[in-house]
């Protein structure tokens, strides 16, 4: 870490708080004059106020990917340990694939400020305005079968409702099985898992997370505008670099709890789950949907519905939810 990055952890340790410019020149080794020039660097980027006796105030973190900020609020851990912040790319997940061929993928963290071919499942498109939200991938290597990857989808939605919960606890999200996070009924946040993986087994899943933090200048696309919404919508946003902080480490813990086993992982995920009794339309392998009623999410991510036939355990595929206005 540089003598730069030290200053900005002293003050992310007491934000809101005021610093004093001597402490922290005592506690570096070095000058008044340089800790005032570092924190004139630093207030190009966020926002510090300085104190009449001679102390500084962290009081907002800029909306920016900005690396040390990020570094500083993950601490230690494996997961986004290394973090790769591009202004433009394809896809963030794309990108964290080409950087895993060399076998040294794990633990990695891509995020792009704008992504120009964002996708979502299946071949669909996934709309990642500049600026405008979290497009991150996360790159873990869990020791897991082939039959288990679809786990890791709800292991990193419950992951990212945990950490945006940490930014206003009265957020009313909702999951829909397995990876949209709904914000009162439309889409804030949409998750893709891809794996790399051979006959021998899963070598790397790629937790693709995208997160609508601001709505676009002009409003979202047509073709989306009636089912997304965005977090600033309801509440103050954090910024990019914090939250992907936050993810990365709810994900880290969450790998840490699903070593012994998956229950207390799909335990934490159903508490986003929408009621039992939900009527939803479930789609086929095929895309031929089916009516049902939510039965729940079972101890290994499962999804339960009741149909006309009775009741069915479902590991993959999606399910649409009926709403006032069709389906989401
Ligand atoms: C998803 O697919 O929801 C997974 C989206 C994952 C995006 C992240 S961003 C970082 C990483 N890099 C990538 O390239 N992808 C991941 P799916 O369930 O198939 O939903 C896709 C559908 O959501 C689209 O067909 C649209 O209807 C809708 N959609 C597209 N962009 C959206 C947005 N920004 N907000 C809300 N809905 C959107």
């Amino acid at each position: 870490m540089s003598t730069r990055d030290d200053i900005l952890q002293m003050l992310l340790e007491h934000r809101g708080e005021t610093v004093s410019g001597e402490w922290m020149s005592d506690q570096l080794g070095i000058s008044r004059a340089a800790v005032c020039a570092h924190i004139r660097v630093l207030r190009g980027e966020m926002e510090i106020q300085s104190k009449t006796n001679g102390g500084y105030c962290l009081r907002a973190l800029p909306d920016i990917l900005h690396p040390a900020v990020y570094r500083t609020l993950r601490g230690s851990g494996e997961i986004g340990s290394r973090a790769l912040f591009l202004p433009e790319v394809d896809s963030t997940n794309a990108e964290a694939k080409r950087r895993c061929i060399d076998g040294r993928g794990a633990g990695l963290l891509v995020a792009a400020d704008t992504q120009s071919a964002g996708r979502g499942r299946k071949g669909r498109t996934w709309v990642s305005a500049p600026g405008q939200g979290l497009w991150m991938s996360l790159v873990v290597k869990p020791s897991i079968d082939l039959s288990e990857v679809q786990k890791v989808t709800l292991l990193t939605a419950a992951a990212v409702c945990d950490a945006l919960r940490q930014c206003d606890a009265a957020l009313p999200l909702q999951v829909k099985w397995p990876n949209d996070i709904l914000l009162n009924g439309k889409k804030l946040c949409g998750i893709l898992c891809e794996m790399i993986s051979d006959l021998d087994g899963v070598h790397f899943v790629i937790l693709g997370i995208g997160i609508n933090l601001h709505t676009p200048p002009g409003g979202f696309a047509p073709d989306i505008a009636d089912k997304a919404t965005a977090l600033e919508e309801y509440t103050a946003c954090p910024g990019r670099a914090e939250l992907a902080a936050a993810i990365s480490k709810k994900v880290e813990e969450y790998l840490k709890i699903w070593e012994t086993g998956f229950a207390p992982v799909a335990r934490a995920y159903r508490q986003y789950l929408m009621p039992a009794g939900t009527p939803v339309r479930v789609m086929g392998y095929d895309g031929t949907p089916r009516e049902a009623v939510f039965a729940g999410v079972d101890d290994d991510g499962g999804l339960l519905v009741d149909t006309q036939t009775g009741r069915e355990r479902i590991i993959s595929g999606e399910i649409a939810v009926r709403g006032r206005n069709g389906y989401v």
